[in-house]
């Protein structure tokens, strides 16, 4: 069962967002009522505001088994049209007040929170292999891929990350992620309900919002290295902000590495040295510091319950867990994706013998921590803990009047992580204004995937085999 507190639900609240709130009762009658109205096995689109709705309609179409595909409200025409045309949801889950796009005016909407009325009865129990979840992440290659992820493989992620950090109904999460990432929406918003515990969504992240959150009812507070970089700057000069983030349970960081000198400024400002954890969208969680475990910096911890992962090198072997060796991350578990929707080519290159290659690089200790030190490709970038494949961006590049050559890299940022720069060849004729092909990016694909800088060039670098020579750039 995904959600037991819902078959029994209390009048405690169970989500929080900045427009209102929904006790589990309340939460359970409008996700049964969403639910009523879908047909098990059929895929739904899920426009994934951070608004009550949203996650009364989550929990409704995982409730019905109808596995939801997640959309990110500030996708471009590219990117939004790519999803569309390779899910082809039947229906489009969202809140009453959003405006939607022409792209999805064909679909049936299903919107309302119920009001007042009988409510619906709760729907049987899908099967745990049932998919859940569809959410476009970005490859090396090629436009964003459709990751299939099961009931069970989030039950079980979610109960191995409750054993790791010792989470319960107790908990009160308070987070500010994207709700059509694993991060914002599985980690952050499904655990706490599959705990029976609290999620306090704050809308949009600004470091005071966060703090005030946990000086309210929130114990715990899930972010992205991004967010502890600016709650560390805020905290540093505001004793309010310190003294609420020092008494939080817990404050986890993940979907990208967190610099060491962020964890040193967080423990200087606030007395609390941050947890780290590893993932994927492809493999849910992966290891993580536990509770009472060692924060070090770099170190993501140790594998979760039920996860195994191995470390090899370029011939297969694993290499010695010494802290020193680097080799590739593998990782094998009950929480592994089910495959890439309609590309079982690329399913089968990334997952051999139930081993995923997670394309990162890292070390063992030999006491089984994971330290990781980059990633085998510089064509995936992550900026602001989001995951960007640069030939996703070269390609829209490429679509922009004047633009006649292009390539991308992400370059170390002490804000974002890494910072989106393009190189840029001008068509003949009059350069383009930089910002007007940030702003082409931005509303073709989406704004986090923008480049942040463009850099214009008479030619790019490249080998005797026309491929860009990135080192050079
Ligand atoms: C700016 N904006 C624009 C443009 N420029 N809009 C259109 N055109 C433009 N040219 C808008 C943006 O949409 C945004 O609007 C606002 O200006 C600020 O944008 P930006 O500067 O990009 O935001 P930021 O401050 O840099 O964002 C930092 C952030 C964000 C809040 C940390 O990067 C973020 O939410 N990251 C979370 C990513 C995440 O959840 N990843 C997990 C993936 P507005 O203000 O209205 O929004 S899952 C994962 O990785 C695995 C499983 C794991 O391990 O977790
Ligand atoms: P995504 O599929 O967007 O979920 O991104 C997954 C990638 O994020 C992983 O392959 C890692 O490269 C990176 N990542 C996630 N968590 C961490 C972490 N704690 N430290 C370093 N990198 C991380």
């Amino acid at each position: 069962m995904l959600f037991p507190a819902l078959l029994e639900p209390t009048a405690a609240v169970a989500v929080g967002t900045p427009d209102g709130t929904l006790t589990y009762r309340e939460l359970r009658d409008a996700a049964a009522s969403v639910a009523a109205a879908l047909t098990p096995g059929d895929r739904v689109a899920l426009w994934a505001t951070p608004e009550l709705a949203t996650v009364a309609c989550v929990v409704g179409a995982l409730a019905a088994g109808a596995p939801v595909v997640l959309l990110n409200p500030k996708s471009g025409g590219r990117e939004l049209t790519h999803v569309l045309e390779d899910a082809r949801p039947v229906a489009v889950l969202a809140s009453a007040a959003a405006e939607l796009p022409e792209a999805l005016a064909g679909l049936r909407r299903i919107a309302e929170l119920p009001g007042a009325g009988e409510a619906a009865a709760w729907p049987e129990e899908p099967a745990d292999s049932a998919a859940a979840l569809v959410m476009y992440t970005s490859g090396t290659t090629g436009p964003p891929k459709g990751v299939v992820i099961s009931r069970r493989a989030i039950a079980r992620n979610l109960d191995s990350l409750a054993d790791a950090w010792a989470w319960t109904a107790e908990d009160v999460v308070a987070h500010a992620l994207p709700l059509f990432h694993v991060h914002g929406l599985v980690l952050g918003t499904l655990g706490p309900l599959r705990l029976g515990g609290g999620v306090r969504h704050l809308g949009a992240f600004d470091p005071e919002r966060a703090a005030a959150a946990l000086a309210d009812d929130a114990t715990m507070l899930f972010g992205v290295p991004t967010m502890y970089h600016r709650l560390a700057e805020v905290a540093e000069d505001d004793p309010g902000v310190a003294a609420a983030l020092r008494g939080a349970r817990l404050l986890v960081s993940g979907s990208a590495p967190l610099a060491a000198a962020d964890h040193d400024r967080m423990e200087r400002a606030c007395g609390q040295r941050i947890v780290e954890r590893y993932g994927m969208t492809e493999t849910l969680m992966i290891t993580s510091v536990r509770h009472d475990g060692e924060r070090r910096a770099g170190y993501v911890g140790v594998p979760l319950p039920d996860v195994e992962v191995k470390v090899i090198d370029e011939h297969g072997g694993e290499v010695p867990a010494d802290d020193a060796t680097i080799g590739g991350v593998l990782v094998r578990s009950p929480s592994l994706f089910d495959g890439y929707l309609n590309q079982p080519q690329a399913t089968a290159e990334a997952v051999a013998d139930g081993w995923f290659t997670t394309g990162d690089l890292g070390t063992l200790t030999p006491d089984g921590n994971l330290r990781l030190v980059g990633r085998r490709s510089t064509d995936l970038i992550k900026s602001g803990g989001y995951r960007i494949g640069a030939g996703e961006i070269e390609s829209a590049l490429l679509t922009f009047p004047g633009v006649a050559e292009a390539a991308v890299l992400g370059l170390p940022d002490p804000d974002l992580g890494e910072r989106i720069v393009a190189w840029v060849v001008p068509a003949g004729g009059e350069r383009p204004e930089a910002s007007a092909i940030i702003d082409h990016v931005a509303s073709e694909l989406t704004p986090h995937k923008r480049p942040r800088e463009i850099r214009f060039v008479e030619r790019l670098p490249r080998n005797a085999m026309g491929k860009v020579l990135t080192r050079e750039l």
